[in-house]
């Protein structure tokens, strides 16, 4: 089993694993910490983080980045209608309404979901952490931003499924922070003291994430969120560009506008400016050579500058800040520390505006980049039952207020969740019906919810049957927000009067009911609070597939005093639909479609690998040949041997371009055939002298 944690950034993707009895973030094969969301289709094969990030400029159309906002997405979605004309590749709208990227691969026009792209970026994750752990990784624990709603929750864990890997837990950025920071800390309160309040704030590349989150002795409790969900680094860049942009057209009479590359050089250039001006407040330069029709670009700007252009995005960084103190009810005062991560809390503006508003200088303990990926991990080891880490619970916040109705004479509803309600957490609610109903779920305010549709799902409570005697049933559901974050009617069950001794007794004790004669479709809706979340996430995960149902569970309201009833719970099945995630038959498609493009990389990888060993064997060879080899072959010999590797070199550019692999393991090896003895002789006549100068020494 393994222990992994994934911070699925926007821009920045970073691994940590438990590892010798630590927490460490891994390097991938460039020995870099950060692998870039970015993958890039070819006609051979993907590339997929560093790799792709390099194929940018020369392969925009089938380079892929900036995606992660399109999860759970309609192409209609006014996200990606403001996206789209903005992206250097194609965005497509797929049958089903989704956006869907488009791209060639193979030769071949292809269009893949969110879902599979993330797959991608997901695979390449997996096999640097199965490199770095030297062993198979399934298990896993991946962030998400906290306002992330169920279509996009459900979405992430779809990409999960498609690399092969199983998500413990989807765990909220700030969150994930909150528990690297809190889990080593020797000095928290008990529980009979205050706690200790502290403020993270996470600003990435594409969105700012507030949490306030209260810590005692191995535990921690979100109390507020909040977030702008369209405000990061990318905004900051965004102004460079367009200013850069405006400024060229007049200078140099470039639309730069209209060369994709020259844009995407742009972005890139202005980024390096951007990171620049947070270590230096002086003018500096931003030079371009061959920009746009052979003509080289040059400006300058000061930080000055960028503070005045970018006024309007740093005017919001206090909104959610503002917004998440305020839901906590705390006041700046109760909070101990005020903890920033994230690439882009390192403009100087930024942490400003955040030391302003809570009067109290920021801390940086935390290590802005790698935070939120130890705190997956973190959150791994404590999920994994093989792993030994020090008990820490967690209790997180529902971001958004989530509503059950159903149809009555009038149509009822309530809302089962409310906003900064602790999760995960299930509750009871009972219903009295005489057949099956629906449950529609939704998200209650459309206007704070970061996502055009306010539907969740609608869940059908099938199999449900009057009593005997004609009166409506006792029908107990369950009702979740498990650890993904995700809201599902879990389980439901009928509670059916037995024949017996309770046979002449009101079956429901409690006092709502005995008031009522029903009509028929009446529902009396109560809420029990069954799950606490006491840091047993996995627990409390199971809880509804092993309790079945809490239809056996005695109602609070029910009078002591009255005799006890025998009650049957049957299990009743429910039906989800319009609920945001992948068919299974789409799903296995894709991991299989997957499964393949991972045996195709390989093999192109393994054929690259053979022409490469071909290539270097010719240069290696050449060079001995007039150095260290040339006093053990004939000079005819030598001459004939070059003149060899020279044609072998043209192949190689030539016919010998794209051949199968076999080809190049045959021409290396009769290459070898030739340069092996020379090898042979040249050892033998170092090896000889050394080994007797040994024996001379014994002697
Ligand atoms: P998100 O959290 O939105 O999904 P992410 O996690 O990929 O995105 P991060 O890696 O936290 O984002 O941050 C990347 C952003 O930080 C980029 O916009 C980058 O330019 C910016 N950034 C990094 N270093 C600096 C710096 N020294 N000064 C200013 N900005 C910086
Ligand atoms: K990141
Ligand atoms: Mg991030």
């Amino acid at each position: 089993m393994s222990v992994v944690g994934i911070d699925v950034g926007f821009q920045n993707c970073y691994i940590a694993v438990a590892r010798s009895g630590g927490i460490e973030t891994v390097a991938n094969e460039y020995s870099d910490r950060c692998t870039p969301a970015c993958v890039s289709l070819a006609s051979k094969n993907r590339m997929i983080g560093n790799a792709a990030k390099s194929q940018v400029i020369t392969n925009f159309k089938n380079t892929v980045h900036g995606f992660k906002k399109f999860h759970g997405r309609a192409f209609d979605d006014p996200l990606v209608q403001v996206e789209k004309p903005k992206l250097p590749y194609s965005l497509h709208k797929l049958t089903n309404g989704n956006a869907g990227i488009k791209v060639r691969y193979l030769d071949e026009d292809k269009v893949f979901t969110v879902e599979q792209i993330t797959g991608m970026l997901l695979t390449k994750l997996k096999e640097t952490s199965e490199s770095a752990l030297k062993k198979p990784v399934v298990d896993c624990v991946i962030s998400v931003p906290s306002f992330f709603t169920d279509a996009e929750r459900r979405s992430m864990l779809d990409a999960t499924q498609i690399a092969g890997l199983n998500c413990l837990r989807l765990i909220n950025d700030t969150t994930a922070v909150a528990l690297a920071y809190g889990i080593y800390k020797q000095d928290l309160p008990t529980p009979e003291e205050r706690p200790r309040n502290v403020v993270f704030v996470d600003m990435g590349h594409s969105s700012f994430q507030v949490s306030i989150t209260a810590f005692h002795k191995g535990k921690l409790k979100v109390l507020a969120t909040a977030f702008d969900p369209y405000l990061g680094g990318r905004n900051f860049d965004e102004a460079l560009v367009d200013y850069f942009c405006e400024e060229f057209k007049g200078k140099y009479k470039l639309n730069v506008r209209d060369n994709p590359r020259a844009l995407l050089r742009l972005y890139q250039e202005c980024e390096k400016l951007k990171k620049l001006m947070s270590a230096n407040s002086s003018d500096l330069p931003l030079n371009i050579e061959c920009f746009m029709n052979d003509i080289d670009v040059s400006s300058r700007m000061n930080r000055g500058q960028f503070e005045d252009m970018c006024a309007q995005y740093l005017m919001r960084v206090e909104l959610p800040v503002k917004a998440a103190l305020e839901q906590s009810k705390l006041s700046r005062d109760d909070i101990y520390a005020v903890e920033i991560v994230g690439g882009a809390t390192r403009i100087p503006a930024v942490k400003e505006r955040i030391t302003k508003f809570f009067c109290k200088d920021i801390s940086t303990t935390l290590n802005a980049d790698e935070a939120v990926a130890r705190g997956c991990a973190l959150q791994c080891a404590i999920l994994s039952p093989a792993f030994k880490v020090r008990e820490f619970s967690i209790t997180d916040v529902v971001p958004f207020p989530i509503t059950l109705r159903w149809k009555s004479p009038t149509d009822d509803e309530c809302e089962v969740f409310s906003k900064n309600h602790a999760a995960p957490f299930s509750k009871v609610i009972t219903f009295h019906k005489k057949e099956p109903f629906d449950l529609e779920a939704f998200y209650s305010t459309p206007q704070d919810l970061p996502y055009p549709d306010q539907s969740i799902g609608r869940f059908s409570v099938q199999n449900v049957v009057p009593q005997p005697d004609g009166d409506s049933s006792k029908v107990k559901v369950k009702v979740r927000v498990n650890v993904h974050g995700i809201f599902s009617v879990s389980s439901a069950s009928l509670i059916e009067k037995q024949k017996g001794e309770g046979e002449d007794m009101q079956i429901d004790s409690e006092p709502m009911v005995q008031n009522e004669s029903r009509a028929e479709d009446q529902t009396k809706m109560q809420v029990d609070q069954d799950g606490q979340s006491q840091g047993d996430q996995q627990n409390e995960d199971n809880s509804s597939s092993s309790k079945g149902a809490s239809g056996d569970k005695q109602d609070p309201a029910a009078g002591e005093s009255k005799p006890k009833v025998k009650v049957k719970s049957i299990d009743l099945p429910i039906v989800a639909n319009n609920i945001r995630q992948l068919d299974s038959d789409v799903l296995n498609n894709f991991v299989e479609y997957e499964r393949q493009m991972i045996i195709q990389d390989k093999q192109v990888k393994e054929l690259n690998d053979a022409k490469n060993a071909v290539e270097e064997y010719v240069y290696d060879l050449r060079d001995k040949l007039c150095g260290m080899y040339e006093k053990f072959i004939t000079e005819e010999d030598s001459n004939r041997l070059t003149l060899m590797l020279e044609n072998t070199e043209n192949w190689l550019y030539e016919d010998g371009e794209d051949q199968p692999k076999q080809v190049y393991e045959e021409k290396l090896d009769a290459l070898k055939r030739l340069g092996q003895p020379i090898q042979d002789r040249h050892r033998e006549h170092e090896d000889r002298p050394r080994a007797f100068e040994e024996l001379g020494k014994k002697l």
